[in-house]
């Protein structure tokens, strides 16, 4: 074997390699989670919620609207907190505003944004999905404990939300 035979092929090794390694931080480096989201649940392809991770490692979520509705994707880190706050606000619209479920929702949606941005503590990521929308979502947990996907889009009878019907998954941190 002459010497630049060998050449071109360590080349061709090493720009294998370095594509490689490209491929992969696309991919997000390794811990990538598939998501579905539906009426009413997040279903994770390839395994099943509790979600394990560990404490520091970015996470990449794919995720993706399969079903008729808006959804969202909203990573929190406590459910009840969240909830309960949420329910509280929607029922202070439902005696604002009665019936008139437009003027809720509307209103709902601009304190929804706006409360994300005041409470960094309990909301740390979020991204709404139109149906057969798409997106990435890359999230780093700086501490263990059990954190939490919640879609709070209203759905069915308010004051209820998707959360209230199952579209709640559990995502422990170690
Ligand atoms: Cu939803």
């Amino acid at each position: 074997m002459n010497k630049s035979y060998i050449i071109a092929i360590v080349v061709v090794l090493v720009i294998l390699g370095v594509a490689g390694y490209a491929f992969f931080l696309m991919q997000g480096g390794g811990n990538v989670y598939n998501i579905e989201l539906r009426e009413f649940a997040f279903v994770l392809k390839d395994g099943s919620f509790p979600l394990h991770v560990k404490a520091g490692e970015k996470i990449t979520f794919k995720i993706k609207n399969v079903g008729g509705v808006g959804h969202e994707f909203m990573i929190v880190t406590d459910k009840d907190a969240v909830i309960d706050m949420i329910h509280q606000k929607i029922a202070e619209l439902q005696a604002k505003y009665g019936n008139d479920t437009d003027k809720i929702e509307t209103e709902y949606e601009s304190w929804h944004e706006s409360i994300m941005m005041q409470r960094k503590d309990l909301f740390l990521a979020m991204k709404d999905l139109e149906p057969g929308e798409s997106a990435t979502v890359t999230y780093t947990f700086q501490s263990p404990g059990t954190y939490w996907i919640v879609c709070a889009e209203v759905g069915g009878t308010l004051p209820k939300i998707h959360a209230d019907f199952g579209m709640i998954a559990e995502i422990d941190v170690s």
